[in-house]
């Protein structure tokens, strides 16, 4: 079909388009792309493959890796390391970052990923995904190091995802709106199914970890309480639940027909703001549903505007229809008296 636009046509059109596109942000982006093709082919293969169950090993957070997560972590990195577009990277899966080594060109941008997102889902054959999100280097006068990394979310220059699942997706905005490109198999190209993706302001369907309600705060428990109460409720309709427990899968749900995700601040370990990591989720995450006509917030800011403390830094997370959105911050800014 002549009419198909790959992913390569596309970047090449936005540049003609709006003319800010950088070469190297272009090549980063396909590099991705690529890399995000070889995770797929291992998440498909599973047990053939060798690759379900768990690596002997934890990652920073202390959580215990699977082996498509280091799999994946790895492959993202040889592809990027290479190509002259990077200074750098960061990872969900590594304590430190990863300079690009002296015997490659070093480039203007940086490059942070969750490889392996809904990790406890893998060895079930439930949708995964990846998560990226592309800072450009600040500083020209000097090394790298992880304060060159601590933006916030509003200066990315690209983010996006790629789904694992009955179809393998890959979602991007460059700040000109949301594509969605779908890996076709026999050709092994992306091609461009859904241009300017938008999100409805309006849902009847929310995402939440339920099992978790005794530990929310009132704000959310507000929310949530009024949802349940349906047609009767203050709400005066129904709502739908679903919770996918792959962050890439829910805000896909999202993006695609609308809904609010919430993973809320909880009194379970009150010294942690959340469990999502702002730069490898919550980010890349707010500025697809942003530039799709959403909104996302920590429950009483901007997603984008927080400034990182630190590398691995968590959130709460409130992201996707408009209203819902809008809904449920207020009540976190203005609580019953
Ligand atoms: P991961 O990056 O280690 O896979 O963890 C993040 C995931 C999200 O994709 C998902 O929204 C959340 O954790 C699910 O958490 P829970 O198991 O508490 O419901
Ligand atoms: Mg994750």
């Amino acid at each position: 079909m002549s009419s198909r636009i790959s992913l390569t046509r596309y970047l090449v059109e936005q540049q003609r388009e709006h003319g800010h596109i950088p070469a190297q942000l272009r090549l980063l982006i396909e590099v991705v792309a690529r890399a995000c093709k070889s995770i797929a082919i291992s998440v498909n293969k599973g047990a053939l493959g060798e690759v379900l169950g768990s690596a002997a090993s934890e990652n920073v957070q202390g959580e215990v890796q699977k082996k498509l997560d280091i799999i994946s972590n790895e492959v993202l990195i040889e592809a990027n390391e290479w190509g002259g577009h990077l200074a750098a990277m960061a990872s969900e899966e590594m304590d430190s970052i990863h300079v690009v080594p002296n015997r490659y060109p070093q480039g203007e941008y940086l490059l942070l990923f969750d490889p392996l997102d809904g990790s406890s889902n893998i060895d079930v054959n439930v949708s995964i995904g990846t998560i990226f999100s592309v800072l450009r280097k600040v500083n020209n006068q000097r090394g790298i190091s992880e304060e060159d990394f601590l933006q916030p979310g509003k200066q990315q220059a690209a983010a996006g995802y790629c789904v694992y699942g009955p179809q393998t997706t890959l979602v991007l905005t460059m700040g000109t709106g949301v594509a969605m490109f779908t890996l076709d198999r026999e050709t092994g190209s992306w091609v461009l199914t859904e241009d300017q993706v938008r999100i409805p302001e309006d849902t009847k369907e929310f995402a939440i970890n339920m099992s978790n309600m005794r530990h929310w705060d009132a704000p959310v428990k507000r929310y949530i309480d009024e949802c349940l109460q349906g047609k009767e409720g203050p709400r005066g309709k129904d709502f739908n639940m679903r919770w996918v427990a792959s962050m890439v899968a829910d805000v896909h749900r999202i993006l695609t027909r609308g809904g609010v995700f919430l993973y809320p601040w909880d009194k379970r370990d009150p010294d942690k703001p959340g469990k999502l990591r702002l730069m490898y989720e919550a980010n890349p995450m707010a500025f697809l549903v942003e530039q799709a006509g959403g909104l996302a917030t920590n429950g009483r800011q901007r997603i984008m505007d927080l400034v990182p403390g630190k590398l691995h830094e968590r959130v709460a997370v409130v992201l996707g229809s408009r209203n819902e959105v809008q809904r449920a911050t207020d009540y976190h800014l203005n609580p019953p008296a």
